[in-house]
């Protein structure tokens, strides 16, 4: 069992979450900034004020990167660093910290994978009504323009949005992630057709206008239903569970995967969602599914489903004392074969894992080391499954653990510990944590050692 020669192993991150200087260099405010203003939004009233302060440390953790050996840097621009007011005027001071970044990351052999949108909206658009806005397709297509105009030079892969089921769903639905809008189900859904076809017209437009060969990419949610056993009335369970819109809630695959891959909504979704689905034309769904080169799926853990006395499919009761991370999600590394193996099957796309990891409440011990065996042990079990479906044939092509450092994970601020590197925020001291190491070896062997 290996992983194919050319297999990419990186770490991701995104820019509210570790680069701080909210308010420095001409950067305009996001979303982000307005909810962390808001009482009790925020653990402890933390905010992305400052962050890992990676604007002004990048060459830094671009150095611990190098240490760790990671091939790929996958990160997002700030929309409202580089467009402070979202559309017009260019930040200078923004195109030059990004252009700094990827040209410290070149010379160190590190390839950049951008995510062009990761949940800080600019706030003067969303003053102007955000995703529900009818413009905003073309807002996004413009700020694309402007990033691929200045650094696709360089840069050859891209990630359109960052799971929308949470910035639609947590944003605009059940408002615990910003803008903490609690919208009905007509506008949440108007908002994501928006936010899909600025998808589509994103691709368009690096297609167009990239000055290197694009690879583009999609990184929704991959919520992933496992069967119990390998049984095939189980495993089809489990397909048919992964592939379900269950409830008027944003937490699905295929209305964020059947539009764009398939350039139609689900139909169980569409009754169920009845009159609340916006009103669309054929020309917008074809935009939505304007090609993708690959299909990037962020996967924690997945549910285990089985039939109820009525034959019907139900999630499986966990038993007690099941491992959990400090996020108190499950640790199901069979998440790694099972979601890759259905979204292959249905989309028949290749597919990066663009996010993997698991919080820990880490801490320096006193030999001054950051011992985290649970995060070792999680990821050597995760990257087992992961090895599993590629011997399988599967086409996964990369792997992105998340996170590269410690970060601000939004409505826990820092609580939650998920990078490789330990960041004590009272002076932004960087502690490689033994897993780093570990991923260090994994890299090497190309995951041999697994
Ligand atoms: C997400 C986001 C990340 C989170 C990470 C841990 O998947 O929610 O992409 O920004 O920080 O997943 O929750």
């Amino acid at each position: 069992m290996t992983f194919s020669t050319d297999f990419i192993w990186g770490a991701a991150s995104s820019a509210y979450q570790i680069e701080g200087a909210a308010y420095a260099d001409g950067k305009g405010l996001s979303v982000w900034d307005m909810m962390c203003r808001k009482q009790g939004a925020i653990y402890q009233a933390q905010n992305g004020e400052i962050a890992c302060d990676h604007y002004h440390a990048f060459k830094q953790d671009v150095v611990l990167m190098k240490e760790i050996g990671i091939r790929a840097y996958r990160f997002s621009l700030s929309w409202p660093r580089i467009i402070p007011g979202g559309t017009g005027e260019v930040n200078p001071q923004g195109i030059a910290f990004y252009n700094a970044l990827i040209n410290e990351l070149l010379e160190n052999d590190i390839i950049p994978y951008i995510t062009l949108f990761h949940w800080d909206y600019p706030y003067d658009l969303y003053r102007r009504g955000s995703w529900l806005n009818h413009d905003s397709p073309k807002w996004f297509a413009e700020y694309t323009k402007i990033v691929v105009n200045n650094f696709s030079d360089r840069v050859e892969n891209w990630i359109t949005l960052n799971e929308p089921q949470c910035f639609i769903g947590l944003g605009h639905q059940t408002g615990i992630h910003a803008p903490g809008d609690k919208l009905d189900l007509a506008e949440v859904l108007i908002a994501g057709h928006h936010a899909l076809v600025a998808h589509g017209r994103s691709v368009q437009v690096i297609r167009e206008y990239a000055k290197r060969k694009p690879s583009i990419g999609y990184a929704p949610v991959g919520i992933i239903k496992m069967p119990t056993t390998d049984a095939m009335e189980d495993v089809e369970r489990a397909r048919h569970a992964t592939f379900s819109v269950n409830d008027s809630s944003c937490w699905n695959n295929t209305w964020w995967m059947d539009s764009v891959l398939l350039g139609r909504y689900p139909e169980d979704g569409l009754r169920l969602y009845g009159d609340a689905v916006p009103h669309f034309s054929t020309d917008e769904m074809e935009t939505i599914s304007t090609p993708i080169d690959f299909l990037g799926s962020n996967i924690y853990n997945g549910a285990y489903v089985t039939a109820d006395q009525d034959g019907n499919c139900k999630e499986a009761q966990l038993y007690n004392g099941f491992a959990g991370t400090a996020m108190d999600w499950p640790v199901t590394p069979e998440a790694l074969y099972w979601g890759p193996k259905f979204l292959y099957e249905r989309y028949k796309k290749p597919i990066f894992i663009t996010e993997n990891g698991m919080a820990n409440t880490d801490w320096p011990s006193v030999d001054g080391k950051v011992h985290d065996p649970q995060r070792i042990d999680f990821l050597h079990r995760y990257l087992v499954q992961l090895k599993r479906i590629c011997d399988e044939g599967i086409p996964v092509k990369g792997y992105f653990q998340w996170s590269l450092t410690d970060n601000f994970e939004w409505s826990f601020g820092y609580n939650k510990r998920f990078g490789l590197i330990y960041i004590d925020y009272r002076d932004q001291r960087r502690i490689l944590k033994e897993s780093a190491y570990w991923y260090q070896q994994i890299i090497i062997s190309n995951g041999g050692c697994l």
